[in-house]
């Protein structure tokens, strides 16, 4: 690599690094979804390892769950999930660290009508339903979450180990 390509490339680093903080708008403190600490967005087009229903719903006992909320990965497996809302109000599913999460969480209870598309995040109406194709590339613990204000102190987050 020359001198001069070098100079280039550090520039253009520099460029992207303020243009992806320059897209987490006023009004969202550390709201960038650019980055995924869980993996990476899987290939629809590739096989996946394992395909796992997840059922978000609310309990007679005024609890909000996620069914399973214990999902165990081998690293390197692409998985997809296929999310149900069979609640009566709308939930979310957001994949990412506990940290990231926790951090999401008090972002949402300032905006609370945020609506999640993302590679790793979805938020479903009652009877909705929405797929999430992920490659679980870190090992480590992370945390699929509803971060609708509320939601996650009634019960609403659950565990994935990747092994
Ligand atoms: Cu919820």
């Amino acid at each position: 690599m020359t001198v001069r390509s070098i100079t280039l490339a550090g520039a253009l680093g520099a460029f992207i690094l303020s243009a992806g903080l320059a897209l987490a708008g006023p009004g969202e403190p550390g709201h960038s979804h650019r980055t995924f600490a869980a993996g990476e967005p899987g290939d629809p087009k590739k096989p996946v390892a394992k395909t796992i229903e997840v059922t978000m719903k609310e309990t007679d006992d005024a609890k909000m769950l996620f069914e399973p909320n214990q999902v165990e990965i081998k690293r390197g497996e692409q998985v997809k999930f296929v999310l149900k809302n069979a609640g009566k109000t709308d939930h979310e599913f957001m994949l990412d660290s506990i940290q990231n999460n926790a951090k999401h969480k008090i972002a949402m209870e300032k905006n609370p009508d945020m609506e999640h598309d993302d590679p790793n995040g979805k938020r479903l109406a009652p009877n909705g339903s929405n797929e999430v194709v992920w490659r679980f590339t870190k090992p480590g613990t992370f945390e699929f979450a509803c971060l609708i204000p509320g939601h996650y102190e009634s019960g609403m987050h659950g565990t994935v180990v990747v092994k």
